[in-house]
Parts: C-alpha cells; structure tokens; sequence
C-alpha cells in the first residue's frame, strides 16, 4: 500500500492544490494533507479553519485525509507511515525551494522520497499569497478556490475589517 503525504500551509487551499490533491490520490492508495501549523508565521486562517476547509472541500475524495501538524515534516511523515512526500510545482521560481527541501529531507530521512506534480496549466500562476490579496481589496476569487473557500474568505474579511 502506498501512503502519501501532501504538505503545506493551504492559507488558504486553492484550485491548485486542489488539482494536486485529486491528481494524488489515483496514483496512490492513501493520501494525507499535512496542515503545517507554524506559530512563526501568522496566517490569515487558523490552522483549524484550514484543516476544516480542506475537509469540505475533499469530503468527496474516500482516500483522502486531513492532518495539522507541526515540527519536522519529515518526522510527521514517519510518524504517519507515508512513503512518499508529494509537492507541486509551478515555475522555475519553486524548483530551488523545492529542490533543497526535498535534499535536505532526504539527508535527514533517506527512505521518505519526494515526489513532484506539475501544476495543470491552467492553474500554473495560482497562489494562496495573490488569493489572500484580492480577497484582501475585495476582489472575486471565484475562479481560483473552491465555493466553500470562497465563502470562508468573504466571511473572514468581513470580521478584519470590524
Ligand atoms: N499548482 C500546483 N501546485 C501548487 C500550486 C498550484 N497552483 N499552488 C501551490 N502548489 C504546491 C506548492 O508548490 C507546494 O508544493 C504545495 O502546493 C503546498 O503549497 P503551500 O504554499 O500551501 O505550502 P508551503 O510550500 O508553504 O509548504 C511548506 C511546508 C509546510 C511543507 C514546509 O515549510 C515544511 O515542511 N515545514 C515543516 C518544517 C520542516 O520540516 N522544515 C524543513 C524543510 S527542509
């Protein structure tokens, strides 16, 4: 059985890694979403909202489940039983970042291999950072996220701006 993980920060999840995550789970048995929770940073959405909305939106996905975590992902990967860390890839811009994490997880974790998706090209350009923005100046984010994501960012932005 093939166990993957699938993390970020999904700040929140788009139709990008939407389309990572569907793409995913028919190429392996189990797929878990890793919601990275960083008290370093501060997101626009908790790490509850995000794991709640990731839920809805994969709710029709049977193999698809979704965890928040936080350290080491690599020792969360263990610690699951994942065999592979799957990440996207959308320009030249993320294979560096991409490239040294996958390397150093490797150094630090040699059976956990990293695997990488292409971005559909429709959804090549797509990030959380230009979703947040427009949401941010009242823009519609329609096109970009799921419904259910949508309306959570409608709502979100309603209670910063009370
Ligand atoms: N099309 C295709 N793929 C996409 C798209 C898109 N439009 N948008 C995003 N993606 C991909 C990203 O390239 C990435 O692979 C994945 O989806 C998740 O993206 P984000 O932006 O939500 O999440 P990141 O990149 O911020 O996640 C970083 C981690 C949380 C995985 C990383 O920081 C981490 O592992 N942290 C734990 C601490 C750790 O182990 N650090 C050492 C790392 S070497």
């Amino acid at each position: 059985m093939l166990k993957a993980i699938y993390p970020g920060s999904f700040d929140p999840v788009t139709r990008g890694h939407y389309d990572i995550i569907c793409r995913s789970c028919k190429i392996v048995d189990k797929l878990i979403v890793g919601v990275l929770n960083n008290k370093a940073k501060m997101p626009l959405f908790s790490v509850e909202e995000r794991v709640k909305m990731l839920k809805e939106v994969t709710k029709d996905l049977p193999n698809v489940e979704i965890i928040p975590f936080d350290g080491l992902l690599v020792d969360f990967a263990e610690q699951i039983g994942a065999d592979v860390v799957i990440r996207g890839l959308r320009a030249i811009t993320d294979f560096e970042y991409e490239l040294q994490m996958s390397q150093t997880n490797q150094r630090m974790k040699p059976d956990i291999e990293t695997m990488f998706l292409t971005t559909s090209i429709e959804y090549s350009y797509l990030s959380s950072t230009t979703v947040r923005e427009i949401a941010a100046f009242g823009g519609d984010v329609s096109q970009f996220v799921p419904e259910a994501v949508e309306i959570a960012l409608r709502e979100k932005m309603k209670e910063k701006r009370r």
